[in-house]
């Protein structure tokens, strides 16, 4: 990576862990609130902390890594960003760092307790939404730089399809630019004005379904990145071939396709939308399952190949050739077997029928830290071991190798306990997004009391698990030796067919996704604001 890219990568990567200081910080003071035996001092509240943890992990460490590592990965596979396109990734970078400063300010100072998907009618201070706006504008401008940088690659490169990590992050980043116009519009139209008081109420509904318009493509602008580093860096770090350019492509452009218009699976118990267009929803739900599929076969092949090339011959004899004391392996891997039943749980969630037993009950915060917490957040430290290092000229030593390990295995075990108790009390009814309560000695919460004190020996868990990642990265910002390690890149196998040039043809995929999204969208949205004119009981005026 050019050194000019990696400050401007490492900037975003350091915001990144900052966030994940502060955010795990709050997150373990919430599972001890949670267990009932801790209570919070200074008057401290439990939702002001779940609003920092939220905020400050699924949205603030997200963005900042994914944006730092694709600009590394950009630099590293299509050249140097050019001048131009380099500050205008510092100026995302800096308007993304100010609205982060002032949400975060508003949120600590108990004026934003709202969570993070600050649904009307709770009301933050406007700072809160302005601070989000900032921080979704900056990374559109990074975003900017990232498809320009790629243009100028394939003009110099007449007659060749971009190279493939490049590819995957200008899907990444028209994903997010398209999902995130619902939030900016939710914030922009209706919750700044009517926080202001320019208008008398909101319209609930509305507000809602556009967030959720952001909200599920958002888990996959988490996951895709991380399915980069499955697909392009692992085959590499095993000393395998990426199994497929091609499949790796069209995974990405399936997911561009089918991640949008699926938000309704977030609403399947709310009134006001009919249940045609649930259905509607949930079917795209199931297609979006179609890429993850592709990707577990071709992670198992990548696997299975490198194993019969090194002499395996057994069913599963090819398990024992893969560098298991090797972290930049190790831990992605972790990742992986998570989402098997991470993503099984997705299908249970995405079934409406199911959805009824588990919505809104604790089993849905157990689903998202395998997914978002174990399987995304485990690859990214994974990627960190070696990106970091690469990016200030240092190694990733021997000692920080197995204290990466450790790290892996503590924090896999603190999230089976915590994520497992967590599904298992939520199938006996215990509601998420609630601080401790005996619901005035109702037996059946006192059932879900020792489910909470597990949980919170899990998360005390994954605290430990966090100050030892940020000691690793520590190491590797400031203190290991000097010396070079390597940005993995795979190569495809000697006997793969070329790439064919039409996965460039973004005019055709962008069409696609429009008319994919409007025919999810556009009636539905017609009938919600039609239905709930302002003074109806839909348009919430405010308390
Ligand atoms: Fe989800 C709620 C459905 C994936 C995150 N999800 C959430 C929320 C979050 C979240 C944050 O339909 C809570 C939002 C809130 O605050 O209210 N989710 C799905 C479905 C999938 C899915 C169908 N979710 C994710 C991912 C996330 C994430 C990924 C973050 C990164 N989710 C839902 C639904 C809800 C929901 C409903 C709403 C619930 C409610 O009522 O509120 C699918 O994309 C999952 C497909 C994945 C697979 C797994 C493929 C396996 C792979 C691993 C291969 C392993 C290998 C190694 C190769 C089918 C790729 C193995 C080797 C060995 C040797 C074993």
């Amino acid at each position: 990576v050019n050194k000019k890219d990696a400050k401007l990568a490492l900037a975003h990567i350091i915001v990144a862990f900052i966030a994940l200081f502060i955010g795990g910080l709050c997150g373990f003071l919430q599972v001890l609130v949670r267990s009932g035996k801790v209570q919070l001092p200074g008057g401290i509240g439990y939702y002001q902390v779940l609003t920092a943890h939220g905020v400050l992990l699924a949205l603030v460490l997200t963005t900042f890594f994914i944006i730092g590592f694709q600009f590394a990965g950009m630099s590293r596979t299509a050249g140097a960003l050019s001048n131009k396109a380099r500050l205008t990734g510092w100026i995302g970078f800096w308007i993304m760092t100010i609205g982060t400063a002032l949400t975060t300010f508003y949120i600590l100072i108990g004026k934003a307790s709202v969570l993070y998907t600050f649904y009307a009618p709770l009301q933050a201070h406007v700072g809160f939404y302005i601070g989000l706006a900032l921080v979704v504008v900056g990374s559109w401008i990074s975003g900017f730089a990232m498809f320009a940088h790629y243009a100028r690659w394939k003009k110099q490169n007449p007659g060749q399809v971009g190279p493939l990590l490049s590819f995957m992050s200008v899907v990444n980043m028209a994903l997010w630019l398209i999902c995130s116009l619902g939030v900016a519009a939710t914030v922009l139209l209706q919750f700044i004005p009517w926080t202001l008081g320019w208008t008398e109420g909101i319209n609930v509904l509305v507000s809602r379904t556009l967030f959720w318009y952001f909200g599920h493509p958002l888990v996959y602008f988490w996951l895709l990145p991380a399915y980069m580093v499955w697909y392009v860096v692992i085959p590499k770090v095993i000393g395998g071939k990426i199994f497929s350019d091609s499949l790796a492509r069209m995974s990405f452009i399936l997911f561009l396709f089918f991640s949008i218009p699926v938000g309704f699976h977030h609403q399947l118990t709310e009134p006001g939308i009919s249940p045609t267009w649930k259905y509607i929803q949930v079917v795209l739900t199931l297609m979006v399952v179609i890429p993850s599929l592709m990707t577990a076969f071709s992670m198992f092949a990548t696997f299975e190949r490198f194993g019969r090339s090194k002499g395996a011959t057994s069913l599963f004899g090819w398990l024992k050739f893969l560098p298991w004391n090797d972290a930049r392996f190790l831990v992605p891997f972790i990742g992986m077997v998570a989402f098997i039943p991470g993503g099984a749980g997705g299908l249970i969630n995405a079934s409406h029928q199911l959805n009824q037993v588990i919505h809104n009950t604790i089993w849905v915060t157990g689903h998202f830290h395998l997914t978002i917490a174990t399987t995304v957040v485990l690859t990214f430290f994974g990627a960190a071991y070696w990106l970091v290092p690469h990016l200030t000229g240092r190694t990733f030593t021997k000692q920080l190798n197995q204290l990466a390990i450790v790290q892996a295995v503590v924090w896999s075990v603190g999230m089976t306990i915590m994520s497992g108790a967590m599904h298992w009390v939520g199938l006996y009814g215990a509601p998420r997004r609630s601080s401790f309560s005996d619901y005035g000695g109702s037996a059946q919460a006192a059932d879900w009391i020792p489910y909470q004190i597990a949980q919170a020996v899990g998360g005390s868990m994954l605290f430990l698990g966090i100050i030892l990642v940020l000691y690793i990265i520590v190491q590797l910002l400031w203190f290991a030796p000097k010396g070079e390690e390597e940005f993995p890149i795979g190569e495809a196998e000697e006997t793969a067919e070329k790439t064919p040039l039409f996965f460039d043809k973004w005019w055709l995929w962008i069409t696609i996704v429009v008319v994919l999204i409007l025919l999810a969208y556009s009636i539905p949205f017609t009938h919600m604001i039609q239905e709930a004119p302002p003074g109806s009981p839909g348009y919430n005026r405010l308390c």
